[in-house]
C-alpha cells in the first residue's frame, strides 16, 4: 500500500470529476465574464450551471443569494466584520455571541471586532461537547445581541451543533444567525429552507473541489458590507474577477457531495465505526464525543502514553496521514475546550490524534491504519516513560 489519507477535515483530494469539468476554463473558456466580447459572455451558461448546483445543494431559495469567494476564511470574516460595520459601530447593538470552539477564522474575527468595541461572549460546549440552545437562549441580551455565530460541526471532534435549535433560539430572540457549515457539507444534509439560518459559509476544498473556492450564503434581503470593495462582481456584494473554473469546479464538487450522502451515512460511517472500534478495543484509548452527535467520517482518539504529535509522526513514516486536530491551530489539545468541558480523564484526554475519512477512503486503507496503528502505539508506548500499562491492572 502507497499511502493512506485520513486527513480530510484539513483538505480533501479533488475528485477526477470536478478536475475534469475545471479543464477547459484555464486555456479554452478563460474569458473575464464581465468582458462584452464572446470569450466573457461564453462562460455565463456555466456559471449559472454552478450557482445553480450549490442552491440545489443546500437547498436555498431563489430569492437567497450566494456570494462566490476564496474560502471559509472570507466568507466568516465576511459576516462577523459586516455585522460589526452594519450594526455595532453605528451603536445600535453591540454584542456577538459566538462559541469557544470555533475554528480560529472566527474566533480571531471576533478577537478582531472585539478590540474595535464590539462585546463577544465566548459560549462553552456541556458534557457532550455541543453547545446548548438553553445556554445561547441565556446569553442573548435582546437589545444588545447583534449576531450569533456558531459553527454546525467542529472540525476537530466532528461534533455536531443542534443548529436548528439553536438557530431558532437567535431567530426567536430577532438576532442575527450565522454557521460555520464547513465540515457539515458533504458529510451530513445541510437544508438552509429548513433551518433559519441568515448567513452559512462553506469551502470547496473540504467536499472534493479545489482549494480557494468557498461560498456564503445569505438569505433574502439581507444587507451586508462587504469585506473587499472594487467592481460590481457579485452584485456588488465581493469585488474581484470571479474565478469561473473553480466556481465551475464548486457546483460540480457540492452536486457530487450531495448525491453521495447515502454513501456518506452508510458506507464512510462503516469504516469510520470500523476503524473506531479497533482503536477503542486496545487499552487505555478514548474516543472524543458520543458516535451519534458526530459527523460520519471522524474520530479525535486520545491514547494515554502516547503524545498525539509523536503518533502522527510515527503513523507518516507508515505512510498514513492524520492530524493532531486543526492545522490552522497550534494550541494543543490540553486547552481544547472540548476536552475541558467533557471533564473527562484529563491524563488520557490530553493529546489526541484526528483521523478523518472520505467517500474516498477504501476498506484495504482502513484495515491496513488498523495494523500499522497498533504497532506505532505498541512502539511509542514502549519508549515511553510515563506508560505503565493499562490503569486499573497490576
Ligand atoms: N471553518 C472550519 C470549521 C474549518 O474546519 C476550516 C478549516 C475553516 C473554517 C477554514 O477553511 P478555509 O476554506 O478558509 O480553508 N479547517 C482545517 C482543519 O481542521 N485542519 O486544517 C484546516
Amino acid at each position: 500500500m502507497d499511502r493512506i489519507y485520513l486527513d480530510n477535515n484539513a483538505t480533501t483530494l479533488v475528485d477526477p470529476k470536478v478536475k475534469d469539468a475545471m479543464e477547459p476554463f484555464f486555456c479554452q473558456r478563460y474569458g473575464n465574464p464581465n468582458s462584452l466580447h464572446g470569450f466573457g459572455t461564453e462562460t455565463h451558461p456555466y456559471m449559472s450551471m454552478a450557482i445553480d448546483r450549490l442552491y440545489a445543494g443546500i437547498n436555498a431559495d431563489e430569492k437567497d443569494d450566494i456570494i462566490i469567494n476564496s474560502c471559509a476564511t472570507e466568507g466568516n470574516n465576511t459576516v462577523i466584520k459586516g455585522v460589526y460595520f452594519d450594526l455595532i459601530k453605528e451603536g445600535k447593538k453591540k454584542h456577538i455571541i459566538t462559541t469557544q470552539i470555533e475554528h480560529p477564522c472566527v474566533r480571531e474575527s471576533c478577537e478582531f471586532v472585539k478590540k474595535l468595541g464590539a462585546d463577544v461572549t465566548f459560549l462553552p460546549v456541556n458534557q457532550d461537547g455541543v453547545v446548548a440552545p438553553a445556554a445561547l437562549k441565556e446569553a442573548i441580551r435582546p437589545d444588545e445581541t447583534a449576531l450569533v455565530s456558531i459553527m454546525w460541526a467542529n472540525n476537530e471532534t466532528g461534533l455536531m451543533m443542534p443548529i436548528k435549535e439553536l438557530a431558532e433560539t437567535a431567530k426567536a430572540a430577532g438576532v442575527l444567525f450565522h454557521t460555520d457549515a464547513v465540515q457539515a457539507i458533504g458529510k451530513i444534509p445541510v437544508d438552509v429552507s429548513a433551518c433559519p439560518v441568515d448567513f452559512l459559509t462553506f469551502s470547496a476544498h473540504k467536499f472534493h473541489g479545489p482549494k480557494g473556492a468557498g461560498g456564503l450564503y445569505i438569505r433574502n434581503g439581507l444587507k451586508i458590507t462587504p469585506l473587499l470593495h472594487g467592481g460590481e462582481q457579485m452584485g456588488g456584494r465581493r469585488a474581484g474577477t470571479i474565478n469561473v473554473a473553480f466556481m465551475v469546479g464548486m457546483g460540480i464538487a457540492m452536486e457530487l457531495a450531495v448525491n453521495g450522502l447515502a454513501y456518506e451515512d452508510k458506507e464512510v460511517r462503516r469504516l469510520r465505526d470500523k476503524l473506531e472500534d479497533a482503536i477503542v478495543g486496545m487499552s487505555d484509548t478514548l474516543v472524543i464525543g458520543k458516535r451519534e452527535l458526530r459527523t460520519p467520517n471522524t474520530i479525535l482518539v486520545s491514547v494515554r502514553g502516547v503524545e498525539g504529535e509523536a503518533l502522527i509522526w510515527d503513523l507518516n513514516k507508515q505512510g498514513i496521514a492524520a492530524s493532531t486536530g486543526s492545522a490552522c491551530a497550534s494550541e494543543s489539545l490540553e486547552s481544547n475546550p472540548t476536552f475541558v468541558a467533557m471533564s473527562m480523564d484529563k491524563e488520557l484526554a490530553h493529546t489526541g490524534i484526528r483521523l478523518s475519512l472520505s467517500r474516498f477512503t477504501t476498506e484495504a486503507e482502513i484495515d491496513h491504519t488498523i495494523k500499522a496503528f497498533k504497532k506505532s502505539v505498541e512502539r511509542l508506548r514502549g519508549i515511553s516513560s510515563t506508560y505503565s500499562g493499562p490503569v486499573g491492572k497490576p
